[in-house]
């Protein structure tokens, strides 16, 4: 059988950000795969657990010596049997004996080993024959909140989607000229304002929240104009990161928001600047505000990262609660291929929206691409500059192409 697993390895490698990770690589008789555990900045309180307590050092440890031998022998292309003897080897729910990264790494390697031993690109082992829609690039423009060292704008993140493009290449081509005139007219706005990039190669400046959301609505305005395509705009405010337990801290503004006060502010924000996209508006407990939120505007995105951490047993409690229309999905908040799919099932059949995700600390990689397209999501969270973020346009591009005729765009509205 050509898809038994006949050898493992795993090296530390780095993100884009510097964080030491690991790659895994899984040989089969057949072929072979490889993969990396990106890393998150504004990690999530629900998490699986990144590295063992013990460091990287403790989870290669755990990798040698009850992750190789435990897989040896196995049929890759049973990925639930892989991921189930994942689980069972690290025997803790948040993979804490293993760790997550060794887990997630292992897992997608898992995929492209199989991938590559039956002909098939990584999208096709994921989603079968019916993975033939391309998801829209969500893309950073300008960061703030902790991505900005509080010295930005308060929320994390300015959004640009270019829902209306007709192809996978204009609205990649769409953000990237969004992202550049921001960046002109950056400079016209702040005097200090010197080029620099964040760890997702969104602009970083010291603007206000409400000079941010005018500067990337110029931008968008013309660049629309130009193109000819609707683009929408949206934010991840990352609220978790300004909540002190009491009230939201507004550091740019030099002030604090009580829950209420916060809740308008989010409100009007979305009103004043027709936003159609909204990730983590209030902290991660708190599902009874973006149930609220969700109710006055159910025809935007109101979305969950920190809230749901891809876990299925925080989306059952969205589900009950009505909180989110839309779950932001990352494999390595939940730890394994499988558990992402349960998770992403469970959305689909309670409609809600799935937005595949990068993380802050990314890589070369393309992979992410493929699980977007593999699961069928019709939005891929991915920033638009840099080495790690263009690595997964890039794919998005190959995936249009392998696809050919049968090729077509997510809905988005
Ligand atoms: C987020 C992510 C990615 P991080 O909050 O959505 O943009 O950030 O990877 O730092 O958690
Ligand atoms: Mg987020």
């Amino acid at each position: 059988m050509d898809t038994r697993i006949s050898r493992l390895g795993i090296r530390k490698v780095f993100t884009g950000r510097g964080d030491l990770t690991v790659e895994v690589e899984v040989y089969l008789e057949g072929g072979w795969g490889r993969a990396i555990a990106p890393a998150g900045a504004s990690r999530g309180r629900h998490e699986v657990k990144y590295f063992p307590d013990e460091g990287i050092e403790a989870a290669i440890d755990a990798f040698n010596r009850w992750v190789e031998p435990s897989l040896i022998g196995m049929d890759a292309s049973n990925q639930v049997a892989v991921d189930k003897k994942l689980e069972e080897v690290d025997g803790t729910w948040d993979f804490s004996k293993i760790g997550g990264a060794v887990a997630v790494a292992t897992s997608m390697a898992n995929v492209v080993a199989v991938a590559n031993a039956k002909g098939l690109w990584p999208y096709q082992v994921i989603g079968g024959s019916l993975a033939n829609t391309i998801p829209y690039p969500l893309g950073n423009t300008i960061g703030g909140g902790k991505h900005s060292r509080g010295l930005g704008p308060d929320y994390q993140e300015f959004l640009v989607l270019p829902y209306g493009a007709p192809d996978i290449y204009t609205a990649i081509y769409a953000n990237m000229e969004v992202h550049r005139e921001v960046g002109r007219l950056l400079a016209k706005e702040d005097p200090t304002f010197a080029g620099g990039k964040n760890d997702e190669g969104a602009w970083t400046a010291k603007i206000s929240t409400d000079k941010a959301l005018e500067v990337l609505t110029e931008a968008v305005k013309s660049v629309s104009k130009r193109l000819g395509i609707e683009i929408g705009i949206g934010i991840d405010a990352a609220a978790s990161n300004m909540w002190n337990g009491k009230a939201y801290v507004y550091a740019n503004e030099g002030r604090e928001l009580g829950p209420r006060e916060h809740f308008e502010r989010i409100k009007s924000i979305i009103e004043r600047y027709n936003l159609i996209y909204v990730e983590d508006p209030f902290h991660e407990e708190d599902f009874q505000s973006f149930a609220e939120l969700t109710a006055l505007f159910r025809d935007r995105l109101i979305v969950g990262d920190d809230l749901f951490t891809t876990n299925p047993d925080r989306l059952t409690i969205g589900i009950r609660e009505k909180a989110a229309n839309a779950i932001l999905v990352k494999v390595d908040q939940i730890g394994t291929v499988t558990r992402t799919h349960e998770t992403v099932k469970l959305a689909l059949s309670n409609n809600y929206r799935i937005v595949v995700s990068h993380r802050s600390g990314d890589t070369e990689s393309g992979l992410l691409a493929h699980i977007a397209v593999g699961f069928g999501s019709p939005i891929i969270k991915t920033g638009i500059m840099g080495g790690e973020r263009v690595a997964k346009a890039n794919e998005l591009l190959r995936i249009w192409d392998h696809l050919g005729g049968a090729a077509k765009m997510a809905k988005i509205k």
